[in-house]
């Protein structure tokens, strides 16, 4: 085979919270994204105890895609994409979380919106949480360090997997669940768990209660599988990923030994998610810290049953760690070793690394580590755009997304790689999830918003768009 697949899922991708605004119509209820004011580049979004008057939240409007779904469909059309991966915001069908019945008029929104791309032939591939937890979940139960939160999740999939059973094909559970891994990063543990932390908590009990959310939520995962699987047998039900490959900064033993090391704390999620059970390297990691997590034999079976399809995931940049005496940013765990710049790849305006081969390095991985299909379900270039006579010649986003589509076609076609899919990330301009920002844009039509949240949210097709049609018409052959 020297092509791609004829099926293979061309598409794009956004989330719910990125994209739609609309954060209290029909009955919709705040989710922890509502609560997240705007940062910058640079500068950390702020986490609000509720929505309050005087903030600007830029997830509140988004690009309004709630309102202006049927035109932007219509361009996802010409683009010609065949699938487009976006997800259900969780406080449209249950506004509180702990709701005995679902809000009719959001479950009738997914229904019109997922109606409006199958008529224009694009297959609707869905994230069940990506990063939308009903806020009242973190302020009643303290977000998923509570157990509870497992039954409100399956209940809420239950309800969508089953009204969308006939419109929906593949589904992923939480989208990034090993992005919290560090445990530094405030709005990663606030976005995939929602954990309400007591004010002197040190940084090792957060740890264990980060874990303790992490398994619940993969518990969670695994009866959302299972249940999926039952509700409709064709289902294809994933998890999905943050894969950043970690290189060692140089060829010492113990560089190799790091960048192992940290790979292994992301990879025990998936581990997790595609064997059914708790890797002996975390085993070994709880009782040496003296970490108790709650899991009863119950539980362990059904992290067992509910082992995923295959696996989606984000690749974007990769990163290097050394155990020299070199500058560099702190790691949790392996004090001895730090994070550092890879002087052999170029880095975007935010700082993240270039390096299409590590999309090639990390495909390879996964195929070898788990044998089960792949798909890229996020890859992208956050740059800042300028409008020059209405039209946008973003040449930078084509590069990147070309040189990563050529490692891809690699992976695939030299390599022997089992992947079924790819969706460009913000195929539209939306909402950046880290910072805040309208202007790190992502997308392959433009639109007319600002960070301060003023435009006209007209939409306008930039160079990538057409560069982006003529490969997915060609199959992958003309990059
Ligand atoms: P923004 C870090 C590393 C890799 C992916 O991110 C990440 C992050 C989070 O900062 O998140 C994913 O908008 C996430 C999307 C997000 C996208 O990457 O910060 O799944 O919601 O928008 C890009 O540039």
């Amino acid at each position: 085979m020297n092509r791609f697949p004829e099926d293979f899922l061309w598409g794009g991708a956004v989330a719910a919270h990125q994209v739609e605004g609309g954060w209290n119509a029909d009955g919709k209820g705040v989710s922890i994204a509502d609560v997240m004011t705007a940062g910058g580049n640079g500068i950390a979004r702020e986490i609000t105890d509720g929505v309050l008057d005087d903030k600007y939240y830029p997830n509140h409007e988004a690009i309004d895609f709630y309102h202006l779904y049927k035109e932007d469909i219509q361009l996802f059309k010409e683009l010609g994409l065949k699938v487009l991966r976006t997800s259900i915001n969780w406080t449209r069908i249950f506004p509180n979380g702990d709701d005995k019945e679902p809000n009719e008029k959001g479950l009738q929104f997914y229904d019109d919106l997922f109606d409006e791309l199958l008529a224009n032939g694009i297959e609707p591939v869905i994230t069940l949480s990506h990063f939308e937890i009903p806020f009242h979940l973190y302020k009643a139960y303290g977000g998923f360090k509570s157990k509870e939160l497992i039954d409100f999740f399956v209940r809420y999939a239950q309800t969508v997997m089953t009204r969308y059973k006939n419109k929906i094909k593949y589904w992923m559970t939480f989208n990034e669940i090993n992005n919290q891994a560090d445990g530094q990063h405030d709005l990663h543990t606030w976005t995939n768990s929602a954990i309400l932390f007591d004010r002197h908590e040190s940084q090792a009990k957060k740890e264990e209660i980060i874990y303790q959310a992490a398994i619940n939520e993969l518990i969670a995962s695994a009866k959302v599988v299972e249940l999926g699987h039952e509700i409709n047998p064709e289902f294809q039900i994933g998890c999905m990923m943050a894969y950043v490959p970690v290189y060692p900064f140089s060829s010492m033993p113990e560089d190799q030994m790091a960048a192992l090391k940290v790979m292994n704390r992301r990879f025990f999620y998936s581990d997790v998610h595609v064997r059914g059970e708790i890797p002996n390297y975390i085993v070994k990691e709880w009782s040496q810290k003296g970490y108790h997590i709650d899991i009863s034999q119950e539980e362990k079976k059904v992290l067992k049953e509910g082992t995923v399809d295959y696996i989606g995931f984000s690749y974007y940049m990769s990163g290097a760690v050394t155990t020299l005496d070199e500058e560099g940013g702190p790691i949790e765990d392996f004090p001895h070793a730090k994070w550092l710049s890879n002087p052999h790849v170029k880095a975007s305006d935010w700082g993240w690394q270039i390096d299409p081969v590590g999309l090639r390095y990390m495909l390879n991985i996964l195929d070898q580590r788990y044998q089960l299909p792949l798909f890229i379900v996020e890859n992208g270039f956050g740059a800042y755009d300028a409008v020059e006579n209405n039209q946008i010649h973003d040449q930078y986003r084509i590069d990147y997304l070309r040189a990563h589509i050529a490692e891809m076609k690699k992976a695939v076609l030299e390599d022997g790689v089992n992947l079924i899919g790819y969706t460009p990330w913000g195929i539209i301009d939306i909402v950046s999830f880290g910072s805040g920002e309208m202007e790190k844009r992502y997308g392959m039509i433009y639109v007319d918003k600002n960070n301060d949240g003023q435009g006209t949210l007209k939409r306008v097709k930039k160079d990538s768009f057409h560069w982006y049609q003529g490969v997915i018409r060609s199959n992958g052959d003309n990059i």
